[in-house]
This record gives structure tokens, sequence and C-alpha cells, in this order.
């Protein structure tokens, strides 16, 4: 098909700050993009900072919903001005919404989203079809009385995790849910529909209420993934014990398969902006596992996400729940789960060390930062009889593992035995100890899910890819290499900070032009070019030094339960 009159696809993503559209051909390339930036755009209207609000007082943060509607014109808007091509052209939309927040429908939400009229905007028309102005974010952290009942009522947090893929975290929908029954229960008796942020957008588009995606039902506490059903008694705690059915009923039950449309665009969309009335919808997902669908992500491939917070990203067929980390279902694959470690110590805490390095006269920081790196031997060891030093740098309290904010450093023998807590050692080099101990931490629960990948190599990664602000930096790309190994390289991945917006026109694309039982990576991989998409930056799996990292992972898992037991003492 040529480039310039083939189908166009069309992916978004809601997330905490920006709203991203970006359209793509069959052949993958990018035709056009727009964005709207809640702050830019917003800030004086909503009085937002940051995309959200935080009452301090009761550690809640929240989105104004009708911020989110105008962004959707107004992104529209900016893709219809710009485009080189007529948006008639775009047959599917998927994309992806930040995970775990919630919207809030009244039961006059259907009639309202059926019945939109073009010259007005979508705010000025569904704000009336709210049960509630605000919807929770990920960043909230009012829900620990919730949580506690969460991972007790299945008889303990690694209960939880087995029957939901996670233990109980504060920003989960169904605590979040629990809570605001509880703190707004007129609110929670008006609404009649509950949709995540990835379903409320495509409802917008679609004209009617969206089941939520069987990917993003996971980040709630309340699907039930080895039966894939929600669980009642999780129902009953979030919705009340008289409840559990009308939350049921509040939720929906989520669309099995992700790849089937789920209706032609609303037709304000096709006399607003020129949509076609035969272009479809098809279901919205999370962001996180929209991030895995913007390459052919294989298993024994991972994903790490260098940003704020750092997360690592796995497609496995292998459920292997633990407390401390998160499966979702696959939202392309099924049978197939997305492992997602998510951790809140990543850039800040790369940056602080940094920032405590002696002063260098002129080197710019991170210069100084990578030259600590590369100059320190793994582990700090100059020979084979001095101790491997370990450390864990947290300025927030962590989640994998759950422990307080402070720095410890430890240090024990090269195969691992005589844990000890250290003596002081120079700052330069705790650069290269940081490093190491994200990606230990990476490493140490990732094992379950990674084999041999071929000729009897150890187990690890086959490739991995960088993502987000660190991945451009050269020293944390060889460190992660030397720690978590993979085997054919570490790469970049080019897509700036559209990942889950390209990710969403994939799975858009993917849905249209299948063939019947042809999976994403049959429909993407072939199309995929490598070139211009990643760039390899370390050549992973070295030999020897992979293993002496693997004597220590048990001295690593060791000094994390010390602190962890030192804290409930
Ligand atoms: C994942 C999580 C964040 C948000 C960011 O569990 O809460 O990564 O998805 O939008």
């Amino acid at each position: 098909m040529a480039d310039d009159d083939g189908p166009l696809y069309l992916g978004f993503d809601l997330s905490t700050q920006q709203l991203k559209a970006i359209v793509v051909n069959s052949n993958l390339k990018t035709v056009v993009q727009a964005k709207v930036d809640f702050d830019g755009d917003f800030a004086r209207r909503y009085g937002i900072h940051k995309g959200v609000h935080v009452r301090e007082e009761t550690g809640e943060v929240f989105a104004p919903v009708a911020m989110w509607l105008e962004s959707v014109d107004l992104v529209l808007d900016r893709l219809y001005r710009n485009t080189p091509v007529s948006l008639s052209r775009i047959c599917g939309i998927s994309g992806s919404g930040q995970q775990h927040g919630s919207v809030y429908w009244n039961d006059q939400a259907p009639k309202l989203l059926g019945s939109l009229t073009p010259d007005r905007s979508l705010a000025s028309q569904l704000s009336a079809a709210l049960a509630h102005e605000w919807s929770p974010n990920w960043q909230d952290q009012s829900t620990q009385k919730e949580c506690d009942a969460f991972d007790a009522e299945l008889g303990d947090r690694e209960k939880l995790a087995e029957a939901t893929g996670s233990g109980a975290h504060h920003r989960f929908t169904g605590p979040q849910i629990m809570r605001l029954r509880k703190a707004l229960p007129q609110m929670y008796a008006s609404t009649s529909r509950i949709s995540l942020v990835s379903s409320f957008l495509a409802s917008v588009l679609l004209g009617s209420i969206a089941p939520l995606d069987i990917g993003d039902v996971c980040g709630m506490n309340l699907w039930d993934v080895p039966n894939q059903r929600y669980s009642p008694a999780l129902l009953a705690l979030a919705g009340g014990t008289e409840g559990a059915e009308d939350l049921r009923s509040k939720l929906g039950e989520p669309q099995v398969d992700g790849g089937a449309p789920l209706g032609r665009i609303s037709e304000y969309f096709v006399r607003r902006y020129g949509f076609s009335p035969r272009c479809q919808i098809v279901p919205f997902t999370g962001d996180n596992p929209a991030t895995i669908l913007a390459l052919p992500l294989r298993p024994l491939d991972a994903i790490v996400s260098l940003g704020t917070s750092t997360t690592f990203l796995m497609n496995t067929p292998r459920y292997k729940p633990d407390g401390s980390y998160h499966f979702f279902n696959h939202p392309t694959n099924k049978g197939h789960y997305m492992f997602m470690l998510c951790y809140k110590n990543g850039g800040l805490a790369r940056e602080k060390v940094r920032d405590a390095l002696p002063p260098t006269g002129g080197t710019a920081d991170w210069q100084a930062f990578n030259e600590a790196v590369l100059t320190t031997p793994p582990l700090g060891m100059v020979n084979d009889e001095d101790k491997a030093k370990l450390g864990l740098y947290f300025y927030l309290r962590e989640t994998v593992p759950n422990i307080r904010a402070g720095t410890w450093r430890f240090h024990c023998d090269a195969d691992g035995s005589n844990l000890q807590e250290a003596p002081a050692w120079p700052r330069e080099v705790d650069p290269r100890i940081i490093v190491e101990s994200q990606a230990l931490s990476m490493r140490l629960r990732a094992r379950k899910l990674v084999h041999s990948p071929r000729n009897d190599l150890p187990a690890q990664p086959r490739r991995i890819y960088l993502v987000g602000g660190g991945s451009l930096n050269p020293a944390i790309a060889r460190v992660i290499g030397d720690v978590l190994g993979g085997v054919d390289g570490v790469y970049k991945l080019d897509v700036g900070g559209n990942a889950c917006a390209l990710g969403g026109a994939y799975k858009a694309l993917w849905a249209l032009e299948r063939e019947p039982g042809q999976t994403f990576d049959q429909v993407i991989a072939p199309r995929w070019k490598e070139e211009g998409s990643i760039e390899r930056v370390d050549r992973g799996y070295r030999e020897g030094t992979y293993e002496q990292y693997g004597s220590v992972l048990g001295a690593f898992g060791q000094m994390e339960k010390t602190l962890l037991a030192a804290e409930t003492d």
C-alpha cells in the first residue's frame, strides 16, 4: 500500500501531565502528532500543578476530569490544523491512559455521550455526565487503611498478590473506590458507571460507556487473574457487604479480546473534525501495557524505563506473583502477562548522589557522575580479596521493597558470605553502587522469569531496551548490561516520550489489519524497522562480570530483609 493513500491509525496517551496524539500509517511511520500540556495550556483555569491537585494533609492527588475533556477537543483541533493528511483516512483509534485512575459517571452519561452536538465543546456537554468532578491519580497516598484491609481480606498480602497480580497499593483502583465510597457516600450512590482513565477516553470517542480493558483491569486489586473474573470477596470489600453486585455493574465486565473493536467513532468527531463515520474505536489500555506495544517485545526481552521513577517491564507467559511487584494480563496476547516493577527511587535518587560528589572545578554534573561510575570496578572490588560493596539509596520510602527513606552501605565477601554494615567509603564510589543497586534489585526480582536464552548461557534477558531520560546516559547503560546481562545487547528506544501513544496506534493497526488469529507480534514485527527505532548502547552480557554480580544477589536480598526486619522491630 502506498504511504500516501493507505489507512491511518491514531494513538492517544492521556498521562498525568499531557494528552498526546500520534498518527501512523500501515508501515508504522509517524505521519503527524500533536499534544496538549496540562500545565502549559490549562494551569490558570484549573489551578493544577504538574497536571494534578495535591492535598498534603490527606495524601490525596487528583485531576479535574473537565480538563481532560477540554484537552481532547484541543489536541484534535491541533491535529486537524497541522495534519498534512485528512483525518478521514484514520481507520482505527486506540491509546492509553495513566493506570489506576478512575472516572465516576452518573446515570445521565449514556444519554449525554450519545447525543453530543458538534457545535459545543465536550467539556460543556459532558461535565453534567460526571458524578464526581475529580479523578484520583496514581500518585495518591490516601488509602493506607483500605490497603491494609485489601491485604488482609484473602489471608495476607501474598494471597492478594496471587489472586490479583499485586499486593495492595495506595494507587490501585479498588482501595481508591473503597475510600471514596466511605468519604463521599452520596457521590458513590449517584455513580452509575466507573471507568478507568483508559476506558474513559475510549468512552468519549465511542459516544457510549466503553468496557474496561483486559490489561488495565488488573491495576485495581479487584480482578482475579488466575480465574479471569472479578473476585467476589474483593468486590464486597470495596463496594460494601451488600454492594458487591452494585460495584460489579458499575465497573461492567472487561472486554477479553484487546483487539476487538468496540464500535464506530461518535458522530461528534465526524462532524467536528472530519473523521470517517466508519472509523473504529479499539480498547484503550494502561500506559505501561501500551509501552510494551511500542515495539515487538518478545518473551525474554525487557524494557527498563529510567524516568523520575524506574519501571522494569517484561512480556512473559509465566505468572509468578509476589507482593512487591505486579502482574497484569498482557494487553494483546491472551495467556501472556506483563510483569512490572515500579520503583519510586529512580532518577531523583541518582541525582542526589550526583549532587553529593565533591566539586569538580567545572566538569558538568553528569560527566563527573559517569566518570565515577566507569572508573569504579564492579561492586567497588579492586581485587578478588576486596569486599563487595552494596548500598541502598532511598530518598523516598521505596515500594520494592517497602523500606523507609535512608541510605545504607553494606559489604560482603565475593561469594556473598559475611554480609555486614560497611564503614563509610569515598563518595566517588557511590555513583557506581547506586546504579548497580537499582539493577541488582531488578535482577533479583526478574530472576524467576528468565531462563537461559541459548547454548547453556546463564539465565538472563535476551535484549534490554532503555527508555526515558536516563536511557541517554552511557554509564548507566553499561552498568545495566554488566548487572542484568542481555545476551543480544542493550538498546536505547528512540521514540522520545511517545512510547505509550505509539503503542496505542500500533494496537489499533493490529486490531484492524489482523487476519483471524494473527497475534500482535505477527502483524507488527515484520513491519517494524530497527533502523531509526533503536540504537545499540551496550553489548549487554559480559561473561565473568555477570556471574560476579550473581554471587552477591543473595546478599543483596539479605541486606533488604535485614532493613525490613529492623523496621518492624
Ligand atoms: C503504574 C503507575 C504509573 C502510572 C503512570 O502502576 O502507577 O506508572 O501508570 O501514569
